[in-house]
């Protein structure tokens, strides 16, 4: 961005936040003012309002939407109008959003990605720009920013790519700091798109009309069941009829963790309370379940570790099986959950989940206050998992659909 487009972008920015300021200040009078009515003129106003309302609405079915629009009963407080505000609006800007058209909670989620990755910019981005200040880059500036990626848990083979991209760039043209830092972040996005190209799916939500199952897998501890609880909100705030199985059977407490999610968002959960239940036997329960209620999205927990004579990829086999034979025609989804702050050893998990378990995507959690966010692309590049949904925080709304554009964006932020 040079300083014009810059400048352009803080004048939209400041724009946005004076339209977000208006539309807080109006909805604060509405509701002063439904304070002060006496209730049985607010009842009469709101009896033909009702009506109205009934009317107007489609009579076909429920419109369902995709998970990154959308919108929470109550939307995040709108803070100052600082420099974490300024970012958040510039990036929504650059993806071609209209100055009226954002929220609160888009620019809420920004900050927190943001401000979730500052611990892996600061052992990278920071020291690079220390090294590059506003020079033209150099061979031996690239030397160091191979070591800072490494460092970052980028992984060997996607740094190799962006370090001989830019060699070769180099070796055609003059590219100052700033280019320099364009030219790595359009390198990363490509290493990070390729698996959710080759996917043929930019997005992941439900197919309609169909039942859709989404295992949740991978290690213990690593947030399955908080993701799960974030994925069920998200879903059932889009409109899609939502059902949790606790296929979990081997933590005692899981079942009760899942209810407390399932209460927040308002959806069912099915589970087997007896003592070493079998997963597989949860989750034919739950698919009678979502058949019966014509659920669009049955979550699936699972056991991040198992009795000893059991293995986990077994299990994780016969739940596939149960689901290809009471429904042939689902959609069944195979999300490994990964927790950034592991790095390297998240890394060793998914290649060796990816052998066995036919994975389809991956979840990273814990992207708030971890210094190897990094490993996101390695897991791109090294074990071609399209990632699908990101977390920064143990909070409802703390998890949204990944974006690579703002994903490069955080963790290349202070340029
Ligand atoms: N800071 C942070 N904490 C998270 C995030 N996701 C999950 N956690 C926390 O990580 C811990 C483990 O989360 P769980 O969801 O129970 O993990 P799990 O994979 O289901 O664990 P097991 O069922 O024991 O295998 C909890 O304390 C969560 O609150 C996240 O994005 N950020
Ligand atoms: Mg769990």
């Amino acid at each position: 961005m040079n300083n014009n487009e810059s400048d352009a972008s803080r004048e939209w920015a400041a724009q946005a936040y004076a339209l977000l300021k208006q539309k807080q200040e109006l909805k604060k009078q509405e509701e002063q003012l439904k304070e002060e009515q006496p209730k049985e003129e607010q009842l009469k106003e709101e009896q033909p309002k009702e009506e109205q309302l009934k009317e107007e609405q489609p009579k076909e079915e429920v419109h369902v939407q995709d998970f990154s629009s959308v919108k929470y009963e109550t939307e995040a407080k709108l803070g100052e109008f600082d420099d974490e505000f300024t970012w958040s609006a510039m990036v929504l800007a650059a993806q071609g959003k209209k100055v009226n058209e954002i929220s609160t909670d888009e620019i809420d989620w920004l900050s927190k990605l943001r401000r979730g990755l500052e611990e892996t910019r600061k052992g990278f981005v920071t020291e690079l720009l220390d090294k590059l200040g506003d020079d033209p880059l150099t061979p031996e500036s690239l030397d160091d920013l191979e070591t800072l990626l490494i460092r970052a848990d980028v992984g060997i083979n996607s740094t190799d790519k962006v370090i001989n991209s830019l060699r070769r760039k180099l070796n055609e043209e003059v590219l100052g700091g700033d280019e320099g830092i364009k030219f790595l972040k359009d390198e990363l996005r490509v290493i990070i798109d390729k698996p959710i190209k080759n996917s043929g799916k930019n997005i992941l939500v439900p197919q309609r009309g169909k039942l859709n199952v989404w295992l949740i897998v991978g290690v213990n501890g690593v947030g399955k069941t908080t993701t799960l609880g974030k994925l069920a909100y998200l879903s059932s705030k889009s409109n899609y009829k939502t059902l949790i199985a606790a296929g979990d059977t081997f933590r005692a407490a899981a079942v009760e963790q899942l209810k407390v999610w399932g209460n927040r968002s308002n959806v069912d959960v099915i589970s087997n309370q007896s003592k070493n239940a079998d997963p597989a036997a949860v989750v034919f329960d739950a698919i009678n379940a979502a058949k019966k209620r014509k659920s669009d999205l049955l979550l699936v927990d699972t056991a991040g570790r198992l009795q000893t004579k059991n293995n986990l990829m077994d299990e994780l086999s016969k739940i596939k099986k149960i689901i290809d034979k009471k429904v042939p025609d689902a959609i069944i989804e195979s999300l490994l959950v990964l927790d950034a702050s592991q790095g390297q050893n998240g890394l060793k998990q998914a290649k060796s989940f990816a052998k066995s378990a036919n994975l389809s995507g991956a979840i990273i959690t814990k992207l708030d206050g971890t210094s190897r966010g990094g490993v996101s692309l390695a897991i791109s590049e090294e074990v071609n998992l399209p990632i699908r949904f990101i977390g920064a925080g143990e909070g409802i709304k703390d998890l949204r659909p990944f974006n690579s554009f703002e994903f490069v964006e955080a963790l290349l932020a202070d340029r």
